[in-house]
């Protein structure tokens, strides 16, 4: 195991010149970007599952990956997994991680054991964080793989299997909260149906809110300070997930008073599937304040999965990182890469190249972003556009006027409004010249 990572030394930043690459050409973690140093700005995790628990299969084979801790099992597996991530966290000098419980732990046969087992597993990290200096971004409960989550977890037909749920989301939040995690995250993936035939949605969508309100009011009772933070997807693995992007999630929020308490993490991946462009689900989130945290990956044009690939289109995500830019970016949220290797892409190597290129895409969208919001053209013209709304017209209809008043004044003051142009093209020249 010792030898899996040691021919790679600790991946320092070397500048856009350096032909090394095993460095980072723009993540030059202590730069300031207007005000905040880039890991502040960006708060990158690596993620335990792809990165260390995935082997590489896929629905037409099996792994590919061959790595030494996957030949081993139990808890001397989960204990060689966790020297192999802290290594590689530490390597990457990325500051945070983040897991699901199952990721981190020896496998469980019964509720009993998963509880016992947890429990064993989250000392070890404790002690792991301590001599390395990581910090949890967010924590999780993996409530879909076991097949008794194939109907759904707080959305199954049978309270035991809700009940079973409820107990990994307890003890997750618990390890959270004790290992200073910042956020707590909610994946709905199996939380949604494959066919409406079998399905009483209004009863699955009263239990998922069920499962959120206990789980907010066991933040409080726990004192955990941190976010919760539901992650939008519109479906797979089932045909539809009752967290389908923003907007919905919101909605549902809303609806059972809970839009205070809980947050989004918004994928990329995610984005795509469900139609919307990544910055459409960043600036609705700002809008809606409910902006939280960053899965940051992409996925294929041609393909309609969640393939996790690293996040590297540099248009996108300096368009995203202008929203960011505008509302103050990341409060306990982060970037985290939720991204895989290819399954092709089978050496140890290839996980640093996936994750060094990853964080400088997003460092040098940042820099983009940087450069447009401090040229100031882009906002200059934003401004213009809507600046009728800051006078006396624009005010007086969104805070006084009635729908009588208005369209007496429209008539008595002649109101002609003139067309002005959009200038779409001149706003994309702008990311253009910026990326
Ligand atoms: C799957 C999700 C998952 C969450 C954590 O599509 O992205 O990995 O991030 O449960
Ligand atoms: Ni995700
Ligand atoms: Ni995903």
């Amino acid at each position: 195991m010792k030898d899996f990572f040691a021919g790679v030394d600790p991946i320092k930043f070397e500048g856009p010149e350096t032909s090394n690459p095993l460095a980072f050409r723009y993540y030059d973690k202590n730069q300031k970007v207007l005000g905040k140093t880039m890991e502040e700005h960006l708060r990158p995790s690596i993620c335990y599952w792809h990165t260390f628990c995935w082997d590489g299969f896929d629905v037409f084979g099996g792994g590919t990956f061959n790595r030494p801790w996957h030949q081993l099992s139990g808890q001397e597996m989960a204990d060689a997994k966790l020297d192999i991530a802290f290594e590689f966290f530490t390597k990457m000098d990325f500051p945070y991680f983040c897991f699901h419980d199952v990721d981190v732990m020896a496998p469980a046969a019964t509720m009993k054991e998963h509880v016992e087992n947890f429990a064993v597993i989250v000392d070890k990290i404790e002690e792991k964080m301590g001599e390395t200096g990581k910090k949890l971004l967010w924590g999780t409960a993996n409530v879909f793989s076991n097949p008794r989550y194939m109907a759904g977890a707080s959305t199954n037909p049978d309270p035991e299997v809700f009940a079973c749920a409820a107990t990994q989301v307890r003890h997750a939040m618990d390890a959270t909260n004790r290992l200073g995690g910042e956020n707590y995250v909610f994946w709905g993936g199996r939380e949604g149906y494959d066919t409406l035939l079998n399905t009483k949605v209004d009863r699955e969508m009263d239990q998922l809110a069920r499962l959120l309100t206990l789980a907010v009011e066991h933040k409080h009772k726990i004192g955990f300070k941190g976010t919760l933070l539901i992650e939008p997807k519109p479906h797979e693995p089932t045909k539809h997930q009752y967290d389908r992007d923003t907007a919905t999630v919101y909605g549902f929020l809303k609806k059972h008073g809970l839009e205070n308490e809980i947050a989004v993490n918004i994928e990329t991946n995610h984005a795509t599937l469900a139609g919307n462009a990544m910055d459409h689900e960043v600036a609705m989130a700002y809008a809606l304040g409910i902006f939280g945290s960053i899965d940051a990956n992409r996925g294929d044009p041609q393909n309609g999965w969640d393939t996790d690939q690293f996040w590297n289109d540099q248009a996108e995500i300096t368009r995203t990182m202008i929203h960011m830019l505008r509302n103050g970016g990341f409060t306990t949220g982060g970037m985290n890469f939720d991204s895989k290797v290819r399954r092709q892409s089978i050496d140890a190597a290839d996980l640093f190249h996936g994750h060094i290129g990853g964080i400088d895409a997003l460092a040098r969208g940042l820099l983009s972003a940087a450069k447009i919001i401090e040229d100031g053209k882009m906002d200059e013209f934003l401004n213009e556009r809507y600046a009728g709304w800051d006078k006396d017209l624009g005010q007086w209809i969104m805070n006084t006027a009635s729908l009588e008043d208005i369209s007496e004044r429209t008539v008595k003051d002649n109101l002609d409004p003139k067309p002005k142009s959009g200038r779409q093209e001149y706003m994309e020249n702008i990311i253009t010249y910026a990326v």
